[in-house]
């Protein structure tokens, strides 16, 4: 009867060795992060959604870095200050203390003004935790296609309902922003 607890123990613990190492690598976390697919009833990528303006986001056909569209952003004085596309994340598809890599490509026309800036941000639901990736201030010159990847560990402690990935635009200037091909994949 020892044996065979001690058998049963090394079975358990088997186990428990093959669920740390189930991460799926390959598994994407991101829904349409291609930005391939649009939303018919509101005109917005599908699976993303749009907060203080609708608007300014549309699928881009001539620029894209990855298949046939990109996300493009219209950002002018028409537009509210501060304005984000964003993604609802299952907090369940991330594995508590494992590592990942957040990456997206991003290309924009020239900032002409200090006030110009956008970023990167994802964070739990009441700000228990967060990451704020990729900030640019104008004035810049025009940017071509360029990889932004960060890579971060999930929190061993984190309780939350919903992790949220920002594109945030904060200006009232004329400028575009394209993003396209956006990722969260276990490393
Ligand atoms: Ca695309």
């Amino acid at each position: 009867m020892k044996v065979m607890g001690i058998l049963i123990t090394i079975i358990l613990t088997l186990q428990l060795i093959n669920c740390e190492d189930s991460v799926d690598k390959d598994a994407e976390i991101i829904l349409n992060g291609s930005f391939e697919q649009i939303d018919p009833a509101n005109n917005i990528p599908a699976e993303w959604s749009v907060w203080n303006d609708a608007n300014f986001i549309s699928l881009d056909t001539t620029e894209a870095q990855d298949g046939t569209h990109s996300m493009r952003a219209d950002i002018s004085e028409q537009v509210p200050v501060h304005h984000t596309l964003y993604q609802i994340i299952d907090p369940g598809l991330f594995s508590k203390g494992s590592r990942y890599k957040l990456s997206y490509w991003i290309k924009s026309t020239q900032l002409t003004s200090e006030q110009q800036s956008y970023w990167t941000n994802l964070q739990s639901e009441n700000s228990e935790w967060g990451l704020q990736i990729g900030q640019v201030h104008g004035p810049y010159p025009a940017r071509e296609w360029e990889i932004v990847e960060y890579d971060f560990t999930y929190p061993e402690d984190l309780s939350t309902s919903n992790i949220y990935l920002h594109f945030y635009f904060s200006t009232s200037a004329e400028f575009n922003v394209w993003i396209d091909n956006v990722s969260i994949k276990a490393r």
